[in-house]
C-alpha cells in the first residue's frame, strides 16, 4: 500500500521558483551540501520551517548498491570500486518538500542507516539495530543480478513483520547498465502487482541534478507523512473506518 505520487506533496516542486529559496539551504555551488550527524541547514528567521525526523533502513545483499543509494541520495559521490561495508553507517540528508492543501513547508531529514550484508551476517545485533524505530525501509535489488530480484519476496517477509508501521519502497539500482540487465519491465511490473508496492530505478554518476533523485526522496517524505497523518488520527479512523479521501489517495 502506498499513496499516489502528488496527492499530498507537490511533486517536482524543486522545478517550481518558489522551491529556490528552500533548495539553496541544501546546495552550495550546485552542488549538495554535506550534513553530518548533528548539523543542519542554516534558516534564516524569517523562514519560519519545521524539520520532521525519520530513520531509513537500506536493506539488500552485498554489492547491490546500499552505500551507492545512500550516498547518491544525499548527492555525494561514490567509489566505482565495492568497498564491502564493515558495520552500519548513517548518512543524513535535508529535503524540502511542499504541502499540497496548506502550502506549509516541511524540511524531511532522513536519516539513512546502511549497513554491510557480511557485517549484518555476522553481527546478531546489526539487524535489530537498524530495525529499532525504524519509519521507512528501501529495499533493493539490482538490475544486473537476477538472484537479487528473485530474492525481493523473502528479504521483505523476513525483515518486517506484517504489524509493523513502516513505509516500504522498492529500488532497482543500476538501471544505466540497462544493456545487461537480468530483470525485465515486465517482471517489475509482476512485482508490483502482486506486492502493491512502487518500485524505482536508479543508476548511473551522481550529478549535481535534484531530479535524478527528487522522485524517490518525494515518495520517501509524502509515504512518511501519510503514515504519520493516519497514526495520528487513528482513533478517529478506528470507529469510522478509512474516510473516502484516505481511500483515493492510497494506491
Ligand atoms: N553502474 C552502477 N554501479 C553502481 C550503482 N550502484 C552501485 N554501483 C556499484 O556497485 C558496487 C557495489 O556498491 P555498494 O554500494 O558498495 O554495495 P553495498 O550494497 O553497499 O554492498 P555491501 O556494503 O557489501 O553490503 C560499487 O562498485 C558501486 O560503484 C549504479 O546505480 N550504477
Ligand atoms: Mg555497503
Amino acid at each position: 500500500m502506498s499513496v499516489l505520487p502528488g496527492s499530498i506533496i507537490v511533486s517536482d516542486w524543486h522545478r517550481f521558483p518558489d522551491s529556490r529559496e528552500f533548495f539553496s539551504r541544501i546546495l552550495h555551488k550546485k552542488r549538495r551540501r554535506k550534513f553530518g550527524l548533528l548539523e543542519a541547514p542554516m534558516m534564516p528567521p524569517h523562514m519560519n520551517v519545521d524539520t520532521v525526523r525519520y530513520k531509513v533502513f537500506i536493506s539488500g545483499k552485498t554489492g547491490v548498491g546500499k552505500s551507492a543509494l545512500a550516498a547518491r541520495l544525499a548527492g555525494l559521490d561514490f567509489p566505482k570500486m565495492h568497498y564491502e561495508t564493515t558495520g552500519i553507517e548513517t548518512t543524513v540528508t535535508f529535503w524540502p518538500v511542499k504541502l499540497k492543501d496548506s502550502n506549509r513547508v516541511l524540511f524531511f531529514r532522513f536519516e539513512f542507516w546502511d549497513c554491510g550484508e557480511s557485517a549484518m551476517r555476522r553481527f546478531d545485533h546489526m539487524l535489530p539495530s537498524c530495525k529499532e524505530q525504524v519509519d521507512a525501509m528501501l529495499f533493493l535489488f539490482s538490475f544486473t543480478d537476477r538472484g537479487s530480484f528473485e530474492d525481493l519476496s523473502n528479504q521483505i517477509s523476513r525483515i518486517t513483520e506484517s504489524s509493523d508501521r513502516v513505509v516500504k519502497l522498492v529500488v532497482g539500482t543500476k538501471f544505466d547498465l540497462f544493456m545487461h540487465t537480468d530483470v525485465t519491465e515486465s517482471d517489475v511490473t509482476r512485482f508490483k502487482e502482486v506486492w502493491g508496492l512502487p518500485v524505482f530505478r536508479v543508476g548511473g554518476d551522481v550529478s549535481a541534478g535534484l531530479g535524478e533523485v527528487a522522485p524517490l526522496l518525494n515518495a520517501l517524505a509524502e509515504n512518511l507523512w501519510y503514515q504519520d497523518c493516519i497514526a495520528a488520527s487513528s482513533v478517529s479512523i478506528a470507529t469510522a473506518g478509512l474516510t473516502q479521501t484516505d481511500k483515493e489517495i492510497i494506491v
